[in-house]
């Protein structure tokens, strides 16, 4: 097949996900071109069946705000036409479902289908403004094939919209051989010092990843095992957690990595995972952690319940209990039997559920199922 993904090129899961099942795809045969503003980061150079196509989007005196969503619509018809696209899968309904359905009705004589996959603040945070909803409504409910990527968020999708389309829910997956324990060239003490255990957190540090959960349960933690708190990524919350740890008097056991590209490298060398998230659609990070068979204390919201078993792979807790959290955390790094139980069971969870190969078949038979229509 013809594939054309939009998607958004930054450190957040959609953009993830859609890279690397752009990726998978290709090695599977198919012809990948992927759009964005600028090269999402793990699709490499050169790799074959992939295309990058850069969105430029010209600026004008009299524009205040840029029209990305029509750059995009203008670029995908070109890459439709010149490359004789058979789908659009785009990620992220804002803008790229909007725009895909517009290149769509502007490639004449030939057909081509539009596939949205809903991954979770496009529904439940923007796409529920009032500015955003009925064009949101409206790309669901026009696009050939839609997909969310949990029980959860489909649910959520019908309630807030009230659409009734088919709506297939393909969870996220992950490359479980290079999410895995111990594959790693880092080595602990470069994160931590002898004898302390390394709790992490990966994100884009938005308020809906309650970062200040984070960093009270970690402090909760910290005052009964000896610990350090690795923060990956970067967003708005970022320097408030850091100041709210300076308050706690943590600060020196609390290391901000910034961006990075290997989180594998640094998970695989982590022992406690926290994501006490108000809400996450899915959890790609939790997910990651599992597989690398690093327990997760996360919170009881959205679709976080259909990765982490609670109890089995990690504990799950009332939004917002950051004391049942540490106390989870205290419990599982003072047990090494049980952490390892844990551990392994995420693991294997993750490999039997979320494999990126399973979840990737299940793609190609959802496209195939969607040309088929008529
Ligand atoms: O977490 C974010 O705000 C970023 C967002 C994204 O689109 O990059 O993440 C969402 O999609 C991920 C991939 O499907 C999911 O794993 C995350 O759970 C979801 N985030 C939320 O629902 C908050």
């Amino acid at each position: 097949m013809k594939i054309g993904i939009a998607c958004y090129p930054t450190f957040g899961g959609s953009g993830v996900v859609a890279t690397e099942l752009g990726l998978a795809l290709a090695q599977r045969g198919h012809e990948v071109h992927v759009l964005s503003y600028s090269r999402p980061f793990r699709l490499e150079p050169l790799q074959e069946n992939v295309f990058f196509h850069e969105v430029e989007v010209t600026t004008y005196p009299l524009f205040r705000y840029p029209p990305y969503d029509l750059a995009l619509a203008s670029k995908l018809l070109e890459v439709m036409e010149r490359h004789g696209l058979d789908i659009v899968h785009a990620h992220y309904a804002i803008p790229h479902a909007v725009s895909a359905y517009l290149a769509r009705e502007m490639l004449a004589g030939r057909s081509m289908k539009t596939i949205v996959t809903l991954h979770g603040t496009d529904i439940t945070i923007v796409g529920n403004d009032a500015s955003y909803f009925q064009v949101t409504k409206f790309a669901i409910e026009r696009s050939d094939g839609v997909t969310a990527v949990s029980n959860y968020l489909e649910g959520a999708t019908r309630q807030i919209f009230g659409v009734t389309c088919d709506i297939r829910v393909l969870p996220n997956f992950i490359d479980a051989e290079r999410f895995a324990p111990g594959r790693t060239h880092l080595k602990r003490e470069c994160l931590a010092r002898p004898g302390e255990k390394i709790v992490t957190h990966v994100s884009n540090f938005r308020p809906v990843k309650r970062i200040p959960d984070v960093v009270q349960t970690f402090a909760a933690i910290h005052a009964k095992v000896p610990s350090r708190l690795v923060l990956v990524g970067e967003g708005p919350e970022l320097g408030r957690a850091l100041e709210l740890a300076e308050q706690l008097g943590i600060a020196d056991f609390v290391s901000s990595l910034g961006k990075r590209d290997a989180t594998e490298e640094i998970l695989a060398v982590s022992d406690l995972f926290l994501l006490p998230s108000e809400r996450e659609s899915f959890g790609l990070a939790a997910l990651e952690a599992m597989s690398c068979a690093v327990p997760v204390i996360g919170a009881r919201a959205g679709g976080l319940v259909e990765v982490v078993e609670d109890g089995v792979t990690g504990f799950l807790c009332e939004l917002g209990d950051f004391e049942a959290m540490g106390r989870r955390g205290i419990e599982v790094l003072e047990n090494p039997a049980h952490h390892r139980r844990l551990g392994d069971a995420g693991r294997e969870r993750a490999v039997r559920l979320f494999d990126r190969q399973q979840i990737v078949t299940r793609y190609e038979d959802y496209y195939r199922e969607i040309l088929a229509r008529r």
